[in-house]
This record gives structure tokens, sequence and C-alpha cells, in this order.
């Protein structure tokens, strides 16, 4: 998946805590755990977020890899803290207990329960579902916030905004206002289409039900040239798209204007080369059809992937399954959930392209250190313009 940056996540959803592990980051970048909280507590919120989330106070204690607000170049390593541990203390014990723990066997379409107890041969959901949660992205999250740190360092802004929720679509021309994203319970643009989006919440809800919707993911100030044409898994578009596609929920990525190209012509779907005026403002394009990718580098335009996560699996109102002991219809297992992930989606899947990102950039401009990794850049930089100018 990565070139340069190793990450690992652990921890169950309602074990002690979830641990995050990063390797490959440079010397150098100045990095606090209140930078990361505050991603951390960007994914918490969301309108038709579950219980969970007035439980947790989602922090990563930073222990390893940074001295005096600066990385080391060593490991990065983070804990997270389950603050609902304590009420699962026996149920998710370490050790053995006397105690009879009654068993999920009631599975849930939709979730890993019935592949993952086949796969592992588990005589209990619980196996699967604690670590098949989505309570994984936390992790995911702070990895990301490192990953972001440095491509913030190198002038590059990274956002979302949900463009549709339980069938509400958001209508968004220009120049998105990210101010008004942050403010908004449904992290929408489009105020009206937020509250409907709300309402349509608020309608699965009372229904026992949930709902999905589509999340945009936007990077701006990248350099041309990250990712490579020369091997199938260097291309960036592909490395992308596999970060997106492995949030929970996640059923479809593209990238740009993806599947609407396709009713199009190719005059009017590839973005124009404009004639270069100033060698130091090169390879300007009025159009961002490819949504910053060609050929699977990065075109120095923003980069905008969507991808689309399903109406989540654990339903109140719980759909027909099966017991996985005896076989016989049964109401699916529900416990404790969200009714809506589209909100947290943009934060999560905003850590995920940090992570894609930041590795692409360190495989370009690789460097021990933030210094050495400035100069590669800045020396690169002054190379792309017309060979003339
Ligand atoms: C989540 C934590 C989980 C779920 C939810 C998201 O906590 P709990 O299971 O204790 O309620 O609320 O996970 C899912 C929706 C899922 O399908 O796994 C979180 O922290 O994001």
């Amino acid at each position: 998946m990565f070139n340069r940056i190793r990450f690992l996540t652990a921890g169950e959803s309602h074990g002690q805590s979830l641990t995050v592990l990063l390797d490959g980051l440079p010397a150098g970048l100045s990095l606090s755990e209140s930078y990361i909280g505050q991603q951390m507590s960007r994914r918490q919120l969301g309108y038709g977020r579950g219980g969970r989330q007035l439980i947790e106070k989602d922090w990563a204690l930073i222990t390893s890899g940074v001295r005096h607000g600066f990385t080391l170049g060593s490991p990065i390593s983070m804990s997270i803290e389950n603050k609902d541990w304590v009420n699962w203390t026996k149920v998710m014990s370490i050790s053995k207990i006397d105690e009879e723990i009654k068993r999920v066997t009631r599975l849930r379409p939709g979730h890993a329960d019935l592949p993952g107890t086949m796969k592992y041969g588990y005589d209990d959901v619980r196996n699967v579902l604690e670590r098949a949660s989505a309570r994984e992205t936390a992790a995911r999250v702070a990895g990301g916030a490192v990953a972001r740190r440095l491509l913030e360092h190198f002038g590059v802004e990274i956002n979302s905004h949900s463009l549709s929720i339980g069938g509400v679509w958001a209508s968004v021309s220009g120049p998105i206002d990210w101010a008004i994203v942050e403010k908004s319970p449904v992290r929408c643009v489009d105020e009206k289409a937020g509250k409907q989006m709300m309402m349509a919440i608020d309608d699965a809800k009372e229904m026992g039900d949930t709902v999905g919707g589509v999340v945009e993911v936007v990077a701006e100030g990248l350099p041309i040239g990250l990712g490579s044409h020369v091997q199938w898994d260097q291309k960036i578009d592909g490395r992308i798209a596999q970060a997106l596609m492995s949030i929970h929920a996640t059923k479809a990525v593209s990238i740009g204007d993806g599947w609407e190209s396709v009713n199009r012509r190719g005059s009017q779907v590839h973005d124009v080369i404009e004639p270069v005026k100033d060698p130091t403002n090169s390879w300007i394009r009025k159009t961002n059809r490819s949504g910053g990718t060609e050929g699977g580098m990065t075109t120095g335009s923003a980069l905008v992937a969507r991808f689309a996560i399903k109406p989540i699996s654990t339903l109140k109102n719980p759909l027909p399954s099966v017991d996985l002991d005896s076989g016989d219809l049964v109401q699916a297992h529900y416990e404790r959930s969200d009714v809506c992930q589209v909100p947290p989606a943009g934060v999560i899947g905003e850590a995920m392209l940090s992570l894609v990102l930041a590795d692409a950039f360190l495989e370009k401009f690789g460097g021990d250190s933030i210094a050495e990794i400035s100069r590669n850049f800045e020396g690169y930089q002054k190379t792309v313009r017309p060979r003339n100018m």
C-alpha cells in the first residue's frame, strides 16, 4: 500500500485502547497531541452519530517518536483510550473468566459477521465485530493527522464535505467555503440540503433504519508528479482508491468526474493545458475534470475524490437473519450504533487521503529530515515549467 510510510492500527472497539504505529516519517516535523486531538474531535461529530460518541473524548497519547514538539525520525506510536472499556471488562477480558458471557450468534447482514465467523471458525460474532467496528477509524484519523501535518508543512490543504445523505444531494458550485462545512452538523456546504439531510436521518432513525451517502475529499496545493505511470501499483489514483475503499461501509470510489465522464466525449472530458505566461505558475488548467490525476500521477490541480458510504449495517429494526448455531431464522443482532456515518466519513477520508499523499510526497522528495526534504522539494519546484523558460 505505502512505499515509505508504514502504518498499522490495533485494538477492538470495547477493548482497553486502540494503538497506532507509524514508521517512515522524517525528523524535524512539528507535531503535538493537541494537533492530532483536533482531528479526532472532528471525527466524533456528525448528526446521526450514536451514543458511543457521548462516552468517548478521543485523544491520542504519543508514546514514541516525538521529543520537545518535533518528530525524531523514529517510529511514532500512539495510544487511544476507550473510555467505554470500564463497561466491558468482563466481555472483553484478556484473560479467561469463570463467568458465562452470552455469545452473539445472530448474524447482521452487511457487516463482517458471517464471512468473519466462517473465516476464523468463531462461535461468537463478537470476536469479529469488535475489530470490524468503525471504532477503528479513530486510530486511522490519529495516524492520518500526522500525515496531514507533514503535507501542511509543504502547503497542501486537505478538506472534505458531504455531497449526499439519504438520497438528498447538495447543490455545489464554485469554490467551497470550508468554514461553512465545518459548522454544518452534516458537513454540507449547502445549508438547505443540509437541513433535508438531517430530516432524512431523523426519518431513518424513527424507522429503526440507517442511511448512507457520498463524501468528497479535496487536497489542494499538491506538486505535479506524485505517483507514477510505470507500474500498476504505483499509480496514485489506484493507491487513493484502495485507501478510501478500505474505510468502513465504503462501496464505491471515483476520482474527478469519474462515472459522469463516460457519458461525454473526450473533447468534453480532458483538461486543456493553458499556455504558460509566468514560469513560476506553470501548467494551469481552466477545468479539473480529471480530479487532479493523469496517467497515475498528480497534475498539480486539486486532487478530488468521492466515495460512497452504504447505510450502516446495525439496524435498530433488524433485518431477518440466521442464527450461527442453529441456522434457524432469527432477527439480526442489534447493539448501540450510529444511524448515519457520512459526516465522520469525510474526516476519515481526509486522514486516509493524507496518508497516501504523504507517502507519495516522501517517495518523491525522500530525505530523513524536513530540512532535507524542503531542499529537494524547492529544487524540484524550480524545474516545473516549460523547458526553455
Ligand atoms: C464508532 C464506534 C462504535 C459504533 C460505530 C462507530 O461504538 P459502539 O459499537 O460502542 O457503539 O458506534 O460503529 C459502527 C457503526 C459499526 O458499524 O461498526 C466510532 O467510534 O466511530
